[in-house]
């Protein structure tokens, strides 16, 4: 079943032990402040070195590097929307990428559990209930149709975030 396989929690992403961790990065995939920040901090400095030569990755899309020194094996830095640049639709389309990009990434390097952030959330400033409804549905769409995958975590940063992201799930599924 779809359902029991999203996990919404309250955490810290860089400490979860699954396979993959999704980073919310930006285009030049150098680093940054958020939680992009705190996955380069905790997973060292080979974690940028690896990340630049990957770069650009184009906001929606979606690139794979080694964790090195975080539980996570791998880490998927995908680019969310800047909610203020696009139209809603296109910001939604575009955020809706970067989840299933990023499980597509999941699936090619053989991940079965993955955490994801709160992509554009933060610094990009996307409304907080409509980036979870979006995020929810988007993980749900894909994993209707793609069974490797066991455990989608959406780890949430505060409490608001992850009710945000419980109210979307019991929405969506009635
Ligand atoms: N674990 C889980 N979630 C976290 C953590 C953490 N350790 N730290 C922050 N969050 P943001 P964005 C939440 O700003 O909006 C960076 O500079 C945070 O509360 O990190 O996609 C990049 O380099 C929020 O809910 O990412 C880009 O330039 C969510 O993670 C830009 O920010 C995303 O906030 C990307 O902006």
């Amino acid at each position: 079943m779809t359902k029991q396989r999203i996990k919404i929690m309250v955490g810290d992403i860089t400490t979860q032990n699954v396979d993959a961790i999704v980073n919310a990065a930006n285009n030049s995939l150098a680093g940054g402040g958020g939680v992009d920040g705190a996955i380069h901090r905790a997973a060292g400095p080979n974690l940028v070195k690896e990340s630049l030569l990957l770069a650009p990755c184009q906001t929606g899309e979606a690139k794979t590097t080694k964790g090195y020194a975080l539980p996570a094996v791998w880490v998927i830095h995908t680019v969310g929307p800047i909610y203020h640049r696009h139209s809603p639709d296109k910001a939604a389309e575009l955020l809706a990428a970067a989840y299933q990009n990023s499980l597509r990434e999941a699936v090619r390097v053989g991940a079965k559990t993955v955490a994801f952030p709160a992509i554009s959330t933060g610094v990009y400033a996307y409304p907080r209930e409509e980036a979870a409804k979006i995020a929810v549905q988007a993980v749900a769409d894909f994993l209707r149709h793609e069974t490797s995958i066991e455990e989608v975590r959406l780890v949430c940063f505060s409490e608001d975030s992850a009710e945000s992201h419980r109210a979307a799930l019991k929405n969506m599924l009635g």
